[in-house]
């Protein structure tokens, strides 16, 4: 049997046939596998990004706890993703929202729309812009119901986008901002910053949890940073595989500094 595994201590050997997709972008190299197991895989500077069965687990938490706690989610404005996941939980929740999607990199939506056909399937939907989410946020003075912030991991590429400095610009345009703050297990460093960082800008942050099998650690972290404090969080009216209410609530019990301090 072939394997994948990221370079990481904690990452899980993901069964393999065979490589795919193989090139570097101007940005970042981008690899698609076929999995034994789990459909396609995606792979960016050799993270593991997504697969086709275990996508759903991300795409739900980056989106359900945000959309259930805003009062409003016609104007959405999701930085990265551009595989697309993100942006089609959006419109399953509301499919007259306004999504606009900021990736720097062409070249992952166009791999994206080739080999992950039923992720992608929103982005023929929404508006995608190719820019720099920074400058994105920087320059735009359009206001926003919910950002969600689908980048890779804090690599020189998109560091940027868990500064004090982002959370700034993203602040001015929306009042509930939801972004991905890495593993609490394989990178607590970054994941930690990240959130001293929104809660430098945001008055409330709310790390909760999640179970990814084919991310190094296995255990990934998302956060909310608002102005109000959670109050009410709203009942969907969607079929979820993973999100649920109780499991959101439940998943902000960080049990992980008992492991790791
Ligand atoms: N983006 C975040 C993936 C980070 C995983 N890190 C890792 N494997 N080292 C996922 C993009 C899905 N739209």
């Amino acid at each position: 049997m072939n394997y994948f595994a990221e370079d990481h201590p904690y990452a899980p050997l993901i069964p393999i046939k065979k490589r795919i997709f193989d090139e570097h972008s101007k940005y970042q190299h981008i690899e698609v596998y076929e999995t034994e197991d789990l459909g396609n895989m995606l792979v960016l500077d050799g993270a593991v990004q997504l697969t086709d069965k275990d996508n759903f687990i991300y795409h739900e938490m980056i989106t359900y706890p945000a959309l259930a706690i805003s009062k409003k989610s016609d104007d959405v404005l999701i930085i990265g993703g551009g595989d697309g996941g993100t942006a089609k939980e959006v419109l399953k929740f509301n499919k007259h929202a306004n999504v606009e999607l900021v990736d720097i990199d062409e070249k992952v939506i166009e791999v994206s729309k080739r080999f992950f056909p039923e992720v992608s399937s929103a982005l023929n939907k929404i508006n995608v812009v190719i820019d720099d989410g920074i400058e994105f946020v920087k320059r735009s003075d359009k206001k926003r119901d919910i950002i969600i912030v689908d980048s890779t991991d804090p690599t020189p590429l998109a560091e940027g986008l868990f500064s004090k400095e982002f959370y700034e610009y993203a602040h001015k345009l929306s009042s509930i901002l939801v972004a991905q703050t890495d593993s609490p297990i394989s990178n607590r460093k970054a994941h930690l910053k990240a959130i001293d960082n929104m809660k430098k800008v945001f008055k409330y942050v709310y790390t909760y949890l999640a179970y990814i099998p084919t991310y190094p650690g296995s255990l990934f972290s998302f956060s909310i940073g608002m102005d109000e404090e959670l109050g009410e969080i709203n009942d969907i009216d969607i079929k979820t595989r993973y999100y649920s209410k109780e499991r959101f609530l439940v998943s902000m019990n960080d049990f992980t500094k008992d492991i790791m301090e």
